[in-house]
């Protein structure tokens, strides 16, 4: 037999895997996880958010989000990791308890299951959404491509066939429409957005819908350039960054944009392992260097924020 279809942190899970963790890693630590559902996709599924952090009163909190990408699997294996991480170090290790005092950290596991659920059944490269579309026979539309930043002015494609379809119109998905719904009922206490994503190991800030800079443009590249330094610390993992246009390519319509733009001066779209390698197929044997790595990282921009 190949493997036991239990949870693994140093393996990748299947949809229905995941969805059971979250409902055990709740229970098991009702002290400082809840789980809540905050939509479902186009096919159906519950879209879950683990909020993370000890009881308190009007704290401020992190977002953070797995799995906009269907194929990128080493995403979703992260926000497992760092929740796991949380639950484990807390009252042990000092940052994090004082993080999980101090914050919340609201953690989606998955946001665009049914294409992940896609990339275990039908095939593994799948990056879109399952939705379809009046007029056309072609499936899906890029999340991270129909958030309202810019709404496919660039970076993006109109043609419901295309990799990057941004989407009949902004929200149009509702994967992301839940999220961008969840985010503007709580930007009184969200104080930063993360996006994980992979691969080619950046962490990339605003804009990426226009050359343009944000307003605190200078704390975000240093913020940027101690973050990476940070992560390279354990395994030597080199990151790039800075604003997505001159960093990654000019893309409207990215989550992290819009997030910014609705006041969340802490956005970063992060680009973990690989630089290519083995891109989107990353070994499972990396799993745990990259979360170590990455949640050195997640860490480093909490506590920062915690200051600001
Ligand atoms: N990269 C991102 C993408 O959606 C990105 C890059 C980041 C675009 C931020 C726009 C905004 O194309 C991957 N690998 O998905
Ligand atoms: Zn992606």
């Amino acid at each position: 037999r190949v493997r036991a279809t239990g949870h693994s942190y140093e393996k990748y899970n299947k949809w229905e895997t995941i969805e059971a963790w979250t409902q055990q890693v709740a229970t098991e630590n009702p002290a400082l996880i809840s789980r809540s559902v905050i939509g479902t996709t186009f096919e159906g599924r519950a879209i879950y958010l683990l909020k993370v952090g000890k009881a308190g009163q009007n704290k401020p909190a992190i977002f953070m989000d797995c799995g906009f990408h269907a194929r990128e699997w080493i995403s979703p294996a992260f926000c497992q990791w760092f929740v796991r991480e949380a639950v484990r170090t807390y009252g042990q290790e000092i940052q994090m308890t004082e993080l999980l005092d101090k914050l919340d950290f609201y953690v989606l596991p998955v946001l665009n299951i049914d294409g992940y659920v896609y990339t275990w059944t039908k095939s593994r490269l799948w990056r879109k959404t399952r939705s379809t579309h009046a007029g056309s026979s072609c499936i899906g539309t890029d999340p991270n491509r129909n958030f309202d930043a810019g709404w496919c002015e660039i970076g993006a494609s109109q043609n419901p066939c295309a990799e990057t379809y941004c989407g009949p119109a902004a929200e149009s998905e509702k994967e992301t429409k839940a999220l961008a719904d969840f985010i503007r009922n709580n930007l009184s206490s969200i104080k930063a957005y993360l996006t994980i994503h992979s691969y080619s190991q950046m962490m990339i800030y605003p804009y990426s819908y226009a050359y343009k800079l944000g307003e605190n443009n200078a704390e975000l590249n240093a913020l940027a350039k101690a973050t990476v330094k940070e992560l390279a610390s354990l395994h030597g993992t080199k990151y790039t960054y800075g604003p997505g246009a001159t960093t990654i390519y000019p893309a409207a319509g990215g989550s992290d944009d819009w997030a910014y733009d609705q006041g969340i001066r802490y956005s970063f779209t992060f680009e973990l392992r690989d630089t290519g390698r083995y891109g989107f197929l990353l070994p499972e044997s990396q799993i745990r260097a990259t979360c170590e790595e990455t949640l050195l990282a997640i860490k480093y921009v909490a506590s920062y924020v915690l200051e600001h």
